[in-house]
């Protein structure tokens, strides 16, 4: 979409994971971790994002929060954390764990109405809206406000199911096809399936798929030119 007021964005690209469902220090999944820093350092992204259920509940031992947030102060660039279902910002989650609030790089999403995070340094605004009860019955895209049009490139995360016909096959965490349609973003980071996969290309949404099923990460490039360019990119160490 030509903007006569916004100069042409930068070309940027994000790392997008979700579903790693941490549950201890000795889990496979932390080897994954390591990959996926690994992989965020290498291959130069300019921000990581990580769609919800990160960790597999919200009772994980200090050690295992230590290792997470020790991988993720790696990046050097910055880390955008949506609570999920599994993970969700409750009173005690997981979260509210000093090292994560001291974690200047380390953004989670808190407000359960939706927030907007605003990377100006990388000309990228985030809207994302957390899983904060057990209830099943948060809708992760109802409320997302139109994007400001300040010539950044506007990213939205959603942890839940995307439901493009009637009637859905689970019952609770729609992100209904209108939704995604009228959202006014360039590209929707989604969570909560286990395979990589994209479910809408107008605008571009995509499930990372969780690394330890799908033994990938997305890696999506912003590009005025190309467009919004999805691939998955698989894990060194991962199984195919
Ligand atoms: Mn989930």
């Amino acid at each position: 979409m030509p903007d006569s007021r916004a100069q042409r964005r930068r070309k940027r690209r994000i790392l997008h994971t979700s579903d790693l469902h941490l549950d201890r220090i000795e889990d496979k999944a932390c080897d994954s971790l390591t990959a996926i820093v690994n992989l965020a350092i290498s291959e130069r992204v300019d921000m990581v994002i990580i769609a919800g259920d990160l960790f597999d509940h919200n009772r994980v031992e200090n050690d295992l929060v230590s290792f997470v947030v020790k991988q993720l102060r790696r990046l050097p660039v910055p880390v955008v954390i949506l609570p999920g279902n599994h993970d969700c910002l409750v009173p005690g989650s997981v979260y509210e764990q000093a090292e994560f609030r001291d974690s200047v790089d380390i953004h989670v999403i808190g407000a359960p109405q939706g927030e907007t995070l605003d990377l100006p340094e990388l000309e990228v605004s985030i809207w994302g809206k957390c899983i904060d009860s057990y209830d099943a019955d948060v809708l992760p895209l109802e409320g997302i406000p139109q994007p400001q049009g300040n010539g950044r490139w506007h990213v939205a995360i959603a942890h839940g199911y995307y439901v493009d016909k009637e009637p859905p096959l689970f019952y609770s965490y729609h992100i209904s096809h209108k939704e995604v349609i009228d959202s006014g973003r360039d590209y929707i980071a989604l969570g909560h399936l286990p395979m990589f996969r994209g479910v809408c290309f107008e605008p571009v949404a995509y499930y990372s798929g969780s690394p330890s099923m799908s033994g990938s990460v997305a890696l999506v490039e912003l590009d005025e030119e190309a467009g919004v360019q999805v691939t998955q990119c698989m894990l060194e160490g991962e199984l195919t």
